[in-house]
């Protein structure tokens, strides 16, 4: 190694000018890249005598430090003119618009429902949806060997242990959570996403959207169930609604119901919505199963309570004739503009 390589490396920092960022890229290859010249004096380095290694070894280092510190600076100072050095930017051109979105048809809805509720004089409660399996099954009266407990119908987060996490099935579980927190009377309604495994289709998905309902108190009966339906049914669907009550089953409501709201389609004649019959499925309900009042500590002997759910996209695709359930999560404005000034059906 020769003092004289070094010094020339120096005198040509001292020279270098790079006017755009290819430029500086080439310089920085050209000393420090793996064939660069400062590289291939390290290299030799190693071959330097012992009593010489001090001295050259101090100024390589100062050589390394002052071509990455030039290298530095005239990055800074270049221009950036693209791969291709092409023509520049027109910065004066407009920019691109974005267009606004709208409120979405799930979320119109679930406003409705929340505004009919409080009318009513019901509260409002949101839950975790990372829940455990004690509010979202056990409490709600549910056997141990029920399907929904199953891997193949419940997202679990974590398992093998007694009281496992998972995605809930159902926002229950806010009304299991009020159950425990509030005295009775309990009025409340929760509005809320939810998770089944669940094969993605036009008529399914594995996200939905519900709201539920729980009313306790003392002497609450089937009647005051069927009254308060009837009348939310009128407040969503207009005034002259029927409703009617087929017997369904629920593991925590005993009795249980499904209901039917009158086609406002084609007002009971029959149509392809309603497939014929002149009924549409809205929600199911029942009175809360007493196993599910004493798990959260309430004297099922002395105060009773009814419970309803429902799914928001069903009653969204009712409403606005919504084909297919995967609209739902495109984020396709086109679909969302439709219902700014949809009027409603
Ligand atoms: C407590 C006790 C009882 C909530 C209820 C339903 C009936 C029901 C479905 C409608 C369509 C779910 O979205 S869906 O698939 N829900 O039919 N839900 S009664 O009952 C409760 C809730 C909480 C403590």
């Amino acid at each position: 190694m020769k003092r004289e390589d070094i010094d020339r490396i120096f005198q040509q920092l001292e020279e270098l000018k790079c006017k755009t960022q290819k430029e500086v890229e080439e310089a920085r290859v050209r000393f420090l890249g793996k064939k660069g010249e400062v590289t291939a004096l390290f290299e030799e380095f190693r071959t330097v005598d012992r009593e010489q290694k001090a001295e050259f070894g101090r100024s390589l280092n100062e050589l390394k430090q002052k071509v990455q510190a030039k290298i530095e600076e005239l990055k800074s100072s270049a221009v950036e003119t693209g791969a291709s050095d092409g023509p520049r930017q027109d910065l004066s051109m407009p920019g691109d618009s974005y267009e606004l979105g709208s409120r979405h048809p799930v979320s119109i809805v679930r406003q409705e429902i929340v505004n009919i509720f409080r009318k009513f004089g019901y509260d409002v409660a949101e839950g975790p949806e990372i829940e455990d399996d004690y509010h979202v099954f056990e409490a709600l009266n549910f056997p141990p060997n029920h399907p929904a407990r199953d891997m193949q119908d419940t997202f679990f987060v974590s398992a093998g242990h007694l009281n496992p996490l998972l995605l809930r099935t159902h926002t229950s579980s806010v009304q299991v959570r009020t159950m425990e927190k509030m005295d009775v009377p309990i009025r409340v309604i929760c509005p809320g996403r939810v998770f089944r495994n669940e094969a993605i289709s036009a008529r399914a998905h594995c996200i939905f959207h519900q709201v539920e309902g729980l009313y306790i108190d003392e002497g609450v009966t089937f009647a005051d169930l069927k009254q308060a339906i009837l009348l939310f049914a009128r407040e969503m669907f207009g005034s002259d609604t029927q409703i009617r009550m087929r017997p369904s089953y629920f593991p925590f409501t005993e009795p249980s119901a499904e209901v039917d709201v009158s086609c406002n389609i084609c007002h009971g004649k029959g149509c392809n919505i309603c497939k014929g019959t002149g009924w549409l499925e809205i929600l199911g309900c029942g009175m809360v199963d007493p196993n599910v009042l004493e798990a959260s500590g309430i004297d099922s002997k002395k105060y009773s309570g009814f419970a309803f759910g429902m799914g928001l996209e069903r009653i969204a695709m009712l409403k606005w004739r919504v084909n297919d359930l995967r609209h739902y999560f495109e984020n396709d404005l086109r679909f969302l503009h439709e219902f700014e000034s949809a009027p409603e059906i």
